[in-house]
């Protein structure tokens, strides 16, 4: 009896295995990636990064379980590039996680790659170029993965996927940013925002009574986005690919990298067309030019011959608007607080200049610098060493996560501008954060920075909001943890491209030994390296003899002699300057006011701690 009824379990769980592997597909999209012509703003035409010569890209699509390969060709000729899938956790697969220089060899014109690696998440997620701030000039698109099982599947009839972006005219190579000239570190202001890739207005037709099921993603690489719509609510189902509980709401506010999966439940009545409003959150921008419009309206359509009338915006500036609180969305599957973590990682974000005058970041005193070999191949090359964090170098800001370890990681602001932080290879949920969205956002942004005090915190939340990209308010802090279980090489980085670029990221190099067991990199992926002129062996300093002489590595820019100052920069550039650049510089400067600067080292190498596999705290 015990056995034929075992059989017959056994059989039962073959035959549901072999269903399911039946049902999984694998989806290949051939990426010809070449310069083609776009103006998405009526504005300007201008140079964009094509897919098999169309812009907008397409959007991937694929079934949960499915396995998605990509082949890419680059033939931009001028530029190098790589694709990163933004969220997914790469479980196994770390190589195709896509950050040149951290899991691969950056891609030279002439060069292909294939990424290829099943995907078992659900929900909507984007891919973008991960090289040399590459991807302000068009190369990123959603991603989006279809769940037959998920719990809202029968709560809505349609869906729309719909991007937000800020957008520039020029090519990133012509920007002068990290430059002696900008010693504030003014970002780019952007030429407009556009909304699904356009700014010539979107109508998304609704049909009376029927719900419709929202993707938003905001793929800008530097602003993020209020979005709201006149007259209606909503419900959130899902951040950054994971379910919520349903949660109503009216406001959002959409960093760069975030996206929202949201319910609208068309009105019965067909007379009138809706606003569907996106305002660019302008506290981020240093400088307003008089002819940037920071809000559109595009419409929710119930009669396509009614007026489509503009937004009535409300009279406040952006930081009155009140979008919900990230933090207060339940997860679906009601993961619950992680325990007391088995690391504490203590991190403070700084703008500062080094001396050759130019603004940079830095986390605990180090800008990330690219290594000379990618750090992944660091970890396969290096042997037992591969538990040191030293032989990742002192600039990738390695640390070293012990498998299956719960990690804090507690983010400190001394800057009076927010970052959203984003973790490749995991969700992390949301512990603590001051000052929370809302309207009282920016309330530290002109006082004294307020660090995370362990013994004086809020209550924790039960069940935490997760997601991949959390934003640190200015002068604020968060708190985030999550469960070190997927081996591999992962970046902790600021999610506005040009902070990237600043140096504001991290290498979390989680699980060493366990990544050297479960990784096969692909020849395909030597071969990028070949071409490249790159080295795949050797430590951060492509030293393949002792991996702990780290002689000649890249290095971040020395810091100033003491006694120079921000102020003092900014006073000596003007001198020298101003004359030339004239009244447009100094009004630049003048409303930017001066970002914080450090110099002493804001705590203790951190790395020392996390050299050895597992801290107690
Ligand atoms: C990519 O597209 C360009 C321009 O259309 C074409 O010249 C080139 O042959 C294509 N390359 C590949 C590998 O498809
Ligand atoms: C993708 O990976 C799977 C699993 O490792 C493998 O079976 C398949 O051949 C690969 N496909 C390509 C195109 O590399
Ligand atoms: C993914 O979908 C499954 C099935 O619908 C669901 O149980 C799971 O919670 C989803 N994952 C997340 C992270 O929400
Ligand atoms: C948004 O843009 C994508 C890519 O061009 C397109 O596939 C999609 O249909 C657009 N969505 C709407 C609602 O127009
Ligand atoms: C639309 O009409 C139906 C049937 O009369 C009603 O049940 C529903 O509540 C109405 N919906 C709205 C949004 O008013
Ligand atoms: C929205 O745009 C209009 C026109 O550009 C402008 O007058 C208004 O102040 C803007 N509102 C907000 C909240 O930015
Ligand atoms: C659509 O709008 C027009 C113009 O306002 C109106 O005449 C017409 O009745 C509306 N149609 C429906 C189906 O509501
Ligand atoms: C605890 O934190 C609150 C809120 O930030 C602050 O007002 C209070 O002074 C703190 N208490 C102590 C003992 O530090
Ligand atoms: C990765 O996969 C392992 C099982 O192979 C699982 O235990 C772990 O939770 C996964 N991690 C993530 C981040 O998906
Ligand atoms: C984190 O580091 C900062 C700067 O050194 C320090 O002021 C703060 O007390 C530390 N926080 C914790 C929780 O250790
Ligand atoms: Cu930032």
């Amino acid at each position: 009896m015990t056995t034929s009824l075992g059989g017959l379990l056994a059989r039962l769980v073959t035959a549901l295995f072999i269903i399911q592997v039946a049902q999984a597909k694998t989806v290949t999209y051939d990426f010809n990636v070449t310069w083609v012509n776009a103006n998405p703003d009526g504005l300007h035409e201008r140079q964009v990064v094509g897919i098999n010569g169309q812009w907008p890209l397409p959007v991937i699509e694929v079934d949960k379980g499915d396995q998605l390969v990509v082949n890419m060709y680059n033939g931009l000729g001028s530029h190098s590039t790589s694709i990163h899938f933004h969220g997914m956790f790469q479980n196994s697969t770390n190589n195709m996680d896509g950050p040149s220089m951290v899991t691969q060899c950056p891609v030279v014109p002439g060069a292909s790659i294939t990424y290829n690696f099943t995907v078992n998440q659900n929900g909507t997620y984007w891919y973008h170029c991960h090289t040399d701030y590459c991807y302000p000039d068009g190369y990123r698109q959603a991603l989006i993965v279809h769940d037959k099982d998920s719990y809202f599947n029968d709560m809505y009839d349609e869906e729309y996927t719909l991007t937000m972006s800020d957008w520039y005219h020029e090519m990133v190579r012509d920007i002068r940013f990290i430059d002696k000239t900008n010693p504030t570190g003014a970002e780019p202001i952007p030429d407009a925002f556009l909304f699904n890739d356009t700014q010539g207005g979107v109508n998304l037709p609704m049909k009376p009574g029927k719900t419709y099921l929202l993707r938003l993603a905001n793929v800008g690489a530097f602003v993020a986005q209020y979005f709201y719509i006149e007259d209606h609510t909503f419900q959130i189902v899902e951040i950054d690919g994971v379910y919520t509980e349903p949660k109503e709401a009216d406001m959002l506010y959409i960093s760069v990298a975030q996206r929202y999966a949201i319910l609208v439940t068309a009105k019965n009545s067909t007379e009138k067309n809706y606003p569907m409003v996106t305002v660019a959150d302008s506290v981020l921008l240093d400088t307003i030019p008089s002819n940037l419009q920071l809000n559109h309206t595009n419409w929710l359509e119930y009669n396509k011959t009614a007026e489509h009338p503009q937004a009535v915006m409300p009279a406040e500036v952006a930081s009155d608007l009140d979008p919900v609180d990230d933090m207060t969305l339940i997860p679906h599957d009601r993961e619950e607080l992680l325990p007391e973590a088995d690391m504490v990682l203590n991190l403070t974000v700084a703008m500062v200049n080094f001396d050759d005058g130019a603004g940079y970041a830095v986390i605990n005193d180090i800008s990330y610098t690219k290594p000379k070999v990618p750090t992944l191949y660091t970890v396969m090359s290096s042997g037992d060493l591969a538990t040191n964090a030293e032989v990742y170098g002192d600039f990738t800001h390695s640390m070293v996560l012990g498998h299956n370890q719960v990690v804090e990681i507690i983010l400190n602001n001394m800057d009076g501008g927010s970052h959203p932080f984003h973790l490749h290879g995991h969700n992390f949920q949301l512990v603590d954060r001051a000052p929370s969205y809302g309207s009282h956002f920016y309330d530290y942004q002109d006082s004294d920075p307020v660090f995370y005090d362990p013994n004086n915190h809020t209550e924790f939340p039960k069940y935490p909001a997760r997601r991949d990209t959390f934003v640190l308010p200015p002068h604020g802090y968060f708190v985030v943890r999550f469960v070190a279980d997927n081996p591999g090489v992962w970046l902790f980085h600021c999610h506005i491209d040009w902070h990237l670029e600043q140096g504001l990221g991290m290498t979390f190099v989680e699980a060493p030994r366990q990544i050297q067991e479960r990784t096969t990199i692909p020849q395909n992926h030597y071969d990028v390296c070949k071409a490249a002129g790159v080295e795949w062996t050797g430590n951060a300093a492509g030293n393949t003899q002792n991996y702990l002489d780290l002689s000649g590595q890249n290095k971040q820019k020395d810091w100033l002699p003491a006694g120079f100052t921000t102020k003092g920069i900014v006073a000596l550039v003007f001198s020298c300057v101003s004359a030339f650049l004239g009244m447009a510089v100094i009004t630049m400067y003048g409303v930017s006011g001066i970002k914080d600067t450090k110099k002493k080292p804001v705590t203790q190498r951190s790395n020392e701690a996390a050299s050895t596999d597992s801290v107690r705290t």
